[in-house]
């Protein structure tokens, strides 16, 4: 017992105030999702992504891991269509496939062949 008291008496004050960061990358407890690997610091952003495309919408949540049915990135132009999202293909089915407003007819009326080749 009187090990102990004295092995207490040998922490600096600053010690105890300081946060604890035992991984050193900067990001302190509670914060850091896991104070045991450097590479993993805040929770990031996570977006809810509907379709399962990779691409999420506005809606956000933070988590050290990444939730089921959320995306890494935001930015899909269409959470409701696998095939529709940003840099995708566009194909003949009048949905607006890469994210850049044309080829999606919106109204279920034929697709429209534009000048650039997109429908
Ligand atoms: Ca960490
Ligand atoms: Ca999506
Ligand atoms: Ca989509």
């Amino acid at each position: 017992m009187l090990l102990l008291l004295a092995a207490c008496a040998l922490i600096a004050d600053a010690d105890l105030a300081a946060p604890m960061d035992l991984d050193g990358d900067g990001v302190a407890r509670p914060i850091d999702c896991d104070d045991n690997d450097a590479s993993r610091g805040a929770p990031p952003t996570w977006y809810v992504d509907g379709d399962g495309d990779s691409f999420g919408t506005d809606t956000t949540a933070t988590a050290g891991d990444q939730p089921e049915g959320y995306a890494a990135q935001p930015g899909d132009c269409d959470d409701g269509a696998g095939t529709a999202f940003p840099g995708g293909i566009e194909a003949c089915d009048g949905v607006d496939n890469d994210g850049n407003v044309y080829g999606g007819s919106g109204t279920g009326a034929a697709d429209v062949t534009l000048g650039n080749g997109e429908i």
